[in-house]
């Protein structure tokens, strides 16, 4: 069979329904780390243990460019007592959060391409983090979606959604399938470490779909795919020990490592010469230069991260319309960063226009995914 030309034809998004300010954010953390100074105000006082220290708005903005984020529980989150979401056990036959995220994500993905179930051969799950082992999550997606074909669930971390969307394109490519839904719900509140000054701020929880599908088949005006390409290189500066062998090893549920940690600096210094190279590289195999590139749909992880890339890329300052943000309105959603960006920054692309989405971040992972849009 010929070589089938793949487009983006939607993207869906479900945004959670609470959202916790800096200020809100930084009040809960200020007052846990006062109540943990006082219980252990004999140690401090002893110089046998450090006092934790505040944490701060200004720090975070400046930092991060993050004003706030979405989380599926918030009460939890901003107990002092508790400082983790606070999420009530489903029972097996009632759908998961992660599925019940991912399907919202993924009918309004079908609904802005005018689709169904019945257009869709197959299901991937793409996200930092799955709910359980098994039966995958992206089955679970699939049936209540009504989608025949099958599916499977897949962790890259932060490029989880690129990498995805590589599989996804070469199904679509080779006649495998006539379309895929890829899905990303991010639940980021589970696995961030809300104790840590160093980091409570930067994760936010989301769901984003991407309807990837054989050209002939799509509505006018979708995104053609230009090309694909991944990378990783293994770090460990940016780590989660959790997994199914902690219980084996008699591990400390509570233990540190059992969530994200990072070394931000590091990343930031190693990551963003990678992914500009890797971005440069990709769009030379493509014979286009980053002049050509309309907008940069970046992993949103850090504002100033996002800047240093563009300025690489292109040799000046990018606008933010050429490579715009939504952290500030979502954190870091992991995977799902540059698919908001994308979804929420498409609608003024013009015939032709061409633009890059690309992920950066754990593994390390890179993903790059070119797009122009077609006529309508
Ligand atoms: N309030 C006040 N001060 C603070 C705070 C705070 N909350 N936190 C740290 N400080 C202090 C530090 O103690 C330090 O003080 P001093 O200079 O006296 O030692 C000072 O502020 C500077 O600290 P940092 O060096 O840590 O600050 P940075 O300027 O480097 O900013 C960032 C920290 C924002 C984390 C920055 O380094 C960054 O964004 N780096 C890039 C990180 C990145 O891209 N990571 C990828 C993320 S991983 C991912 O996207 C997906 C992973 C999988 C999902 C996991 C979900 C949970």
């Amino acid at each position: 069979m010929a070589m089938q030309r793949v487009v983006i034809s939607s993207t869906g998004l479900f945004i959670p329904p609470e959202s916790i300010s800096n200020e809100e954010l930084v009040g809960a953390f200020n007052a846990y780390a006062d109540l943990e100074n006082n219980r252990y105000a004999n140690d401090i006082a002893a110089g046998v243990r450090q006092p934790l220290t505040h944490s701060s708005v200004e720090f975070i903005e400046k930092a991060s460019g993050i004003k706030q984020r979405y989380v599926m529980n918030k009460s939890g989150v901003l107990d002092p007592q508790r400082m983790r979401p606070a999420f009530k056990p489903r029972a097996d036959n009632e759908l998961s959060m992660m599925a019940e995220i991912g399907v919202a994500a993924c009918q309004d993905a079908l609904t802005a391409a005018g689709k169904s179930a019945v257009d869709v051969d197959g299901v991937i799950c793409a996200a930092s983090n799955m709910q359980r082992a098994y039966p995958a999550v992206g089955v679970e997606i699939q049936t209540a979606l009504g989608v025949r074909g099958y599916a499977f669930d897949m962790n890259v971390a932060c490029s989880s959604a690129t990498f995805a969307l590589e599989l996804a394109v070469n199904a679509v490519r080779s006649g495998t399938a006539r379309a895929i839904l890829v899905v990303n719900p991010e639940i980021t509140s589970g696995h961030l470490a809300w104790k840590d000054r160093d980091c409570h701020f930067i994760f936010g929880d989301v769901g984003t779909a991407v309807l990837v599908e054989r050209q002939d088949l799509a509505p006018p005006g979708a995104f053609e795919i230009l090309g694909t390409r991944l990378l990783s290189s293994f770090s460990n500066n940016i780590r989660n020990n959790a997994g199914f062998l902690n219980r084996a090893e008699d591990r400390d549920p509570d233990a540190r490592d059992l969530l994200f940690r990072q070394e931000g600096r590091k990343v930031f210094k190693e990551v963003c010469p990678m992914a500009a190279e890797h971005i440069a590289g990709h769009l030379a195999a493509l014979k286009l230069t980053p002049a050509e590139v309309r907008r940069f749909w970046l992993h949103q992880a850090n504002l100033a991260m996002n800047q240093l890339i563009a300025r690489k890329l292109l040799g000046r300052d990018a606008t933010l319309l050429e490579a715009p943000m939504i952290l500030d309105e979502f954190a870091n959603t992991s995977s799902a960063g540059s698919i908001i960006a994308f979804h929420r920054h498409k609608a003024d692309f013009k015939p032709d226009d061409v633009g890059v989405i690309c992920s950066f971040g754990a593994g390390y992972s890179i993903g790059s995914v070119v797009v122009k849009k077609l006529h309508a």
